[in-house]
């Protein structure tokens, strides 16, 4: 299901749902007195955005080419003084596309100058079209028939009544290459560009710590496309994608933070980003999936999703861990709370999570047809509540939460009887009993199998045909954590190879939202220029690689 037919449906299930979990009175607000001075935080927490001017580095031709992502290839045609002054009427009447390579993956504002080589008559109109891969610069938009918004995709009309002009496209986009289309010009004069430039921006710093120039190049080219997948997503929040969505995701923030802990150590984006979500939380206390910043700082209010509310205490958890900032985890911690005791109301009496239960949320996990995630979120929650008791004993309010250790105890023993089948070796989730490799990566995570038992349960997902494999880098991400969980290290280091590098091997500046390797088309909007093709929970080989320097980078 597209998430936003699942985003409609939680708009129905909350007007069914009522306030009113755990005594909270109708109209009541639980963070009321709290959430001007966590906004306040947020907005002190707002990073300056650091600029870059990037000029194109030339002329570009588009190949089809089988072999090649989505089958198209770039192939140099001239440097940009090339560009610079050529008469565009005259290149365009030949029918010779205009493409330019900006070299690399760009978030930011463009701006041009034009000049007519005569007195112009008549407007010009340009039409721009800025892509992250090749393919979004020929797939024809005007095929797309999604949900998510046409908008999103990047093609800008430009009309000029008076030359020379310069002129900046007002809205911030995300791009290596810009074809440029003449719509219309008179027959009387021809024009020319003297400038084209993107003033790029990111709240990174300029340096992440360098890899060992001993390390393999592959595993340092992976590296540093991660961290250009991160640097561009880091704005004035930890965006999903600067493309689309362009806003911040819990799921998205958590993958995020423990990579940017390890890599540009940009602490404050993350303090802000967790105390946003936390103002902007419901009147249950119940974090949104997803914040937006502008005109000022709102929820999507109808989107939630709960393995992004439990991923709320484990950011914070970890943000602890690398910051040592107590007070921000000491004010949030009501937070953290206040989501495992709503999840607690969707478990049984065995203590499983219900995931027929009503309202149902929304559990993201991953973009794959057909995947069964009643195992994976009972092994989220079991580590989420792992991770929150941790919390709760570094801050000293154990106290508060002296039921969860045997909280966890119960939802281990209920999950083992539920979804392992010790027989066969392997996690079972749903009806058919299916095996996925994400049903495995979380009941390791949880702590719910051994690592010897995850092990051989990973490792049959790994060599047994027609297993549900992740259609996401997120999802990749877990499993990969899960397979270092279990001491199966070479396993882990070859996957990161294989997936983050296949992308690397297919031209990637930035990796990708979804990238299925048996599909280069595969989108969850069901169109490849949806897709975002630098988007933030792809960005994880930075984690991995710097927090396990043994396993990647030997
Ligand atoms: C999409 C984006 C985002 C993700 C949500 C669930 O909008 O891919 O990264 O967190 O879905």
């Amino acid at each position: 299901m597209m998430w936003h037919q699942l985003k409609k449906m939680g708009g129905v299930l909350l007007l069914l749902w009522g306030i009113g979990i755990s005594g909270l009175q109708a109209g009541e607000d639980l963070f009321a007195d709290r959430r001007a001075d966590w906004l306040q935080k947020a907005e002190q927490a707002k990073p300056m955005l650091r600029e870059r001017k990037v000029e194109p580095v030339g002329l570009v031709t588009a190949v089809r080419d089988p072999q090649a992502f989505q089958g198209w290839r770039m192939v140099p045609e001239t440097d940009v003084s090339g560009f610079y002054g050529a008469l565009m009427k005259e290149r365009m009447s030949q029918g010779q596309e205009t493409i330019l390579d900006f070299g690399e993956h760009l978030t930011g504002y463009v701006t041009f100058t034009l000049h007519a080589t005569k007195d112009v008559d008549g407007p010009l109109r340009l039409k721009l079209t800025f892509g992250e891969v090749p393919g979004e610069l020929k797939i024809p938009f005007e095929t797309y028939s999604g949900g998510l918004s046409r908008a999103w995709l990047q093609d800008e009309v430009v009309t000029l009544t008076a030359l020379p002009a310069t002129v900046t496209i007002p809205r911030r986009l995300a791009f290596r290459y810009v074809k440029i289309e003449l719509l219309g010009c008179s027959y009387y004069y021809d024009f020319y560009f003297t400038d084209i430039h993107c003033t790029a921006t990111t709240s990174a710093p300029e340096t992440a710590p360098a890899l060992d120039e001993r390390v393999d190049p592959r595993i340092s080219r992976i590296y540093e496309v991660g961290l250009a997948t991160l640097r561009e997503c880091m704005q004035t929040v930890y965006e999903d994608g600067p493309k689309r969505d362009r806003r911040l995701w819990i799921g998205d923030l958590y993958l995020e933070s423990i990579a940017n802990a390890v890599s540009f150590r940009n602490h404050e984006l993350t303090k802000r980003c967790l105390y946003l979500l936390a103002a902007l939380a419901d009147e249950r206390g119940i974090v949104r999936a997803t914040v937006l910043e502008e005109p000022e700082p709102h929820p999507l209010r109808e989107t939630y999703t709960m393995d992004y509310c439990l991923l709320y205490g484990v950011t914070l958890w970890e943000y602890l861990q690398a910051t040592g900032d107590r007070e921000t985890a000491v004010d949030l911690w009501p937070v953290v709370q206040r989501q495992i005791e709503m999840a607690c109301t969707y478990l049984d009496a065995e203590g499983v999570y219900d995931v027929e239960k009503q309202p149902k949320y929304w559990l993201v996990f991953d973009w794959k047809e057909g995947y069964d995630r009643a195992a994976s979120i009972q092994g989220l929650m079991t580590f989420a509540v792992e991770q929150a008791y941790a919390l709760a004993q570094c801050l000293g309010v154990e106290n508060e939460v002296s039921d969860w250790p045997a909280l966890i105890r119960r939802m281990k023993k209920a999950s083992r009887e539920r979804y392992y089948d010790q027989r066969a070796g392997w996690v079972v989730s749903g009806p058919d009993r299916q095996v996925s490799y994400l049903s495995q990566a979380w009941m390791v995570l949880s702590g719910t199998l051994t690592p010897r038992e995850g092990a051989r349960a990973l490792e049959q997902v790994f060599t047994r045909e027609g297993t549900i494999y992740p259609g996401s880098p997120y999802a990749w991400h877990y499993v990969i954590e899960a397979l270092i969980r279990c001491g199966l290290e070479d396993r882990a280091r070859e996957t990161l190879l294989s997936y983050w590098g296949e992308m690397v091997d297919k031209g990637a500046d930035t990796f990708w939202e979804v990238y299925d390797p048996q599909n280069d088309l595969r989108s969850p909007y069901g169109f490849a220029p949806m897709n975002s093709y630098c988007h933030a929970w792809s960005c994880t080989p930075v984690y991995f690689i710097n927090r396990y320097p043994a396993i990647f980078q030997k």
